[in-house]
């Protein structure tokens, strides 16, 4: 292929990728950093493009110099040996020795940056624990410092006070993946049976976008984060929110959530996921075996492959009270300027849940969740062939009847 016909097809794609550095709204963007961890990132990464660009123009201009200068000018010449400098003391030791300052400069600002992103938090700090599994991300928040995390459980939203170190532990239930919200901190994976301790930190109240960035499987992609960040007070308040247990019903009440509330205990619902108040005894210590107990006091000593990945599903005790599900693909509020605007404990009142609800998007979930998230992996030998949510062949009614069971739940 002809140099120039190379640079035909090379053209666009570099204009494209070009382009697409240009997003106006890249909530990605790790450049762009919002917390003091990122900002230390921010600030290792901007001195050391100084000193790569400057020695990249020195080294590529000086080497584009002199092939212009000493080119061959003529056939006559062309064989000519240029003046050898070999030997030359001062040049040799100069290029030694330069860039090994160069090294040991950026060398000392890596290390420093890295010891600043693992600096231990405070006792009174929120930890939470960070369990990634395929697809979605569990958080474990341990209120009391006992370094137990069971305090809350929650799922898809990490919610953490603004303005605070929160200290992480990452760590998986079944395979590697990887935590990375760009605004807040760097990456860090997630390995089965491992702690990674991580921290983040917000400086402002807000919604703070990311991805798993470990190939995991099939739904790999659709393994979103988002942190939200709350004023102290706010983030008090949810803390409080978070802690209550969910009601049960009378069996003669006849209402629909009632019903839909028959439903959840009577169907597998409840044997997948917990509801706080309502079927702990489920995942109590004594009527679940053992790798269930597990998911109660943490990952950790689970080894059996198949019973690391099954029967695990977010708590709902809470449910409404984020505004995504499934991994945080989906949206639970609609897409109107007004529900947008309602910020993460929007289910509070009555009136916006009523609006605001995608009750089309829960309900499609319910209908059949594989069609909308690719779940169900092959058959291993040894290995759960299911990962996620099944097809619960639920009737219409009995899908009503769950969402306004599930609205209940803020
Ligand atoms: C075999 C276990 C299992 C059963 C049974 C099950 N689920 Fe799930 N469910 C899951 C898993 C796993 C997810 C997370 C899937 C993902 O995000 O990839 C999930 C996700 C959900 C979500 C979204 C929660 C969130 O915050 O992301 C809702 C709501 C839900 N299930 C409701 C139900 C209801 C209602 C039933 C009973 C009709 C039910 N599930 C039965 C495993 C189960
Ligand atoms: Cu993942």
């Amino acid at each position: 292929m002809s140099v120039l016909r190379r640079a035909r097809l090379l053209g666009p794609a570099a204009v494209v990728a070009l382009l697409a550095a240009c997003a106006g709204n890249a909530p990605q963007d790790t450049l762009e950093p919002e917390g003091k961890y990122a900002k230390d990132i921010d600030n290792l990464i901007s001195p050391i493009f100084v000193i790569s660009g400057i020695v990249f123009v020195l080294v590529l201009g000086g080497a584009v110099l002199i092939a212009i200068k000493y080119r061959a000018r003529d056939d006559e010449h062309f064989d000519d040996m240029p003046h050898q400098v070999h030997g030359n003391n001062t040049l040799e030791i100069g290029w030694t020795i330069l860039p090994a300052l160069i090294l040991g400069v950026v060398g000392v600002l890596s290390v420093a940056a890295i010891f600043n992103l693992y600096e231990e938090p405070p006792a009174d700090a929120v930890k939470v624990q960070v369990v990634g599994q395929q697809w979605w991300w569990e958080y474990r928040y341990d209120l009391d410092g006992d370094g137990s995390y069971e305090e809350i459980v929650t799922a898809n939203e990490l919610v953490i006070p603004s303005g605070e170190q929160v200290g992480l532990e990452i760590t998986s239930r079944d395979v590697i993946h990887s935590f990375w919200a760009p605004k807040l901190n760097g990456k860090r994976d997630a390995v089965p049976n491992r702690s990674h301790p991580w921290n983040l930190q917000a400086d402002q109240p807000g919604e703070y976008i990311g991805q798993c960035t470990e190939f995991c499987g099939l739904s790999h992609a659709e393994m979103r984060i988002k942190v939200v960040a709350l004023e102290r007070d706010d983030f008090d308040q949810w803390v409080t929110d978070q802690q209550v247990e969910a009601e049960t019903y009378a069996e003669d009440d006849t209402s629909e959530e009632a019903e839909g509330y028959r439903v959840f205990t009577q169907q597998l619902c409840a044997s997948c996921h917990l509801v706080a108040g309502v079927n702990d005894d489920e995942f109590s210590d004594e009527s679940i075996p053992e790798f269930h107990r597990d998911s109660i006091g943490g990952p950790g000593t689970i080894t059996d492959p198949e019973l690391q990945a099954s029967r695990h599903a977010p708590n709902l005790t809470h449910f409404m009270s984020r505004s995504t599900f499934a991994g945080a693909k989906f949206d639970l509020r609609r897409d109107t300027e007004e529900c947008e605007a309602l910020g993460v404990r929007w289910a509070e009142d009555e009136d916006d849940l009523e609006r605001c609800l995608d009750r089309g998007a829960l309900e499609a979930w319910m209908r059949n969740p594989p069609a909308e998230k690719a779940m169900a992996a092959e058959v291993v030998p040894g290995r759960s062939p299911r990962r996620g949510m099944p097809n619960l062949e639920l009737t219409e009614e009995q899908i009503d009847q769950l969402v306004a069971y599930l609205s209940t739940l803020k």
